[in-house]
């Protein structure tokens, strides 16, 4: 039987953005949840209490280029490197909806080997940069020091930390990462991008007043308005997204999905405009 991801890929062409779902929480340090996210953010980009129009004006509905793919089909983690790789080999880019976060490392590990010299811009209320977390190197604590270790990205710029421990900041320093701490950063900051640019949106940079959908709750985090601010600032090409850490078992009348799919229309918007 075939499954729906594959049926798809073969409606990809160069310049399509695919919008698939990694449902993997199996690296997750602390609840399970975020394999379900998937579907709910989906259907929250679909909800009749809303539209498809961007803030920016940009028309979403019936976009050729944007394809719904469904799930990645994953037995084993190294299967997302390899459901993006054939997206990748269509010449589409790719919007990853997780999972947890471990599943940068995957999505990296393909997209690096497409695009060179890569800028990482990762909004997070941590660094994920552990050397392993509890005997895991591919923990969801872990996965951007295995994309720095093994080279897959140039520039790895973090807005929103708020939880660096002494083994993350050494871990910064050794792997020259550019951070704007929570503490430090100030509305409306310009952020020195550079392209290709890959944006990975790690919900829990939200405070978790706006977002009760989330594992870990980072007080003192942004807006909702404050990360739409963000990526309307993106002024480099953006050559693929993920948006991690929906955690479905802690939302509250689907709040945190609708935000999570704001984001989605909002990126999307940036891609394609
Ligand atoms: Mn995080």
């Amino acid at each position: 039987m075939k499954d729906p991801f594959n049926d798809r890929l073969e409606q990809l062409s160069v310049g399509s953005l695919a919008i698939l779902g990694v449902p993997f929480d199996e690296y997750s340090s602390f609840l399970r949840g975020c394999a379900a996210a998937p579907d709910l953010i989906v259907d929250a980009y679909h909800s009749a209490s809303t539209n498809y129009f961007t803030e920016l004006g940009y028309d979403l509905e019936d976009d050729p280029a944007i394809c719904f793919m469904g799930d990645i089909p994953i037995e084993t983690y190294f299967d997302i490197e390899k459901g993006i790789q054939s997206v990748l080999d269509r010449g589409a880019r790719t919007l990853s909806l997780g999972g947890d976060h471990s599943i940068a490392y995957p999505i990296l590990k393909a997209q690096a080997k497409r695009y060179k010299d890569l800028t990482i811009l990762q909004l997070d209320a941590h660094g994920d940069l552990y050397e392993n977390f509890e005997e895991n190197p591919y923990s969801h604590a872990s996965p951007f020091a295995r994309i720095m270790e093994e080279g897959l990205a140039k520039r790895l710029i973090q807005v929103g930390n708020r939880t660096l421990s002494k083994h993350q900041r050494e871990q910064a320093v050794r792997f020259g990462v550019e951070i704007i701490e929570m503490k430090d950063w100030e509305r409306g900051q310009a952020l020195q991008l550079s392209g290709p640019l890959y944006l990975s949106l790690d919900l829990d940079v939200l405070d978790p007043g706006f977002a009760p959908g989330l594992s870990h709750y980072e007080p003192g985090g942004m807006s909702p308005r404050d990360v739409i601010s963000i990526i309307h600032q993106i002024d480099v090409p953006i050559i693929g997204a993920d948006i991690v850490e929906y955690n479905p078992t802690r939302d509250i009348n689907g709040m945190t999905a609708m935000i999570a799919a704001r984001f989605l229309k909002e990126i999307v918007g940036k891609i394609l405009s």
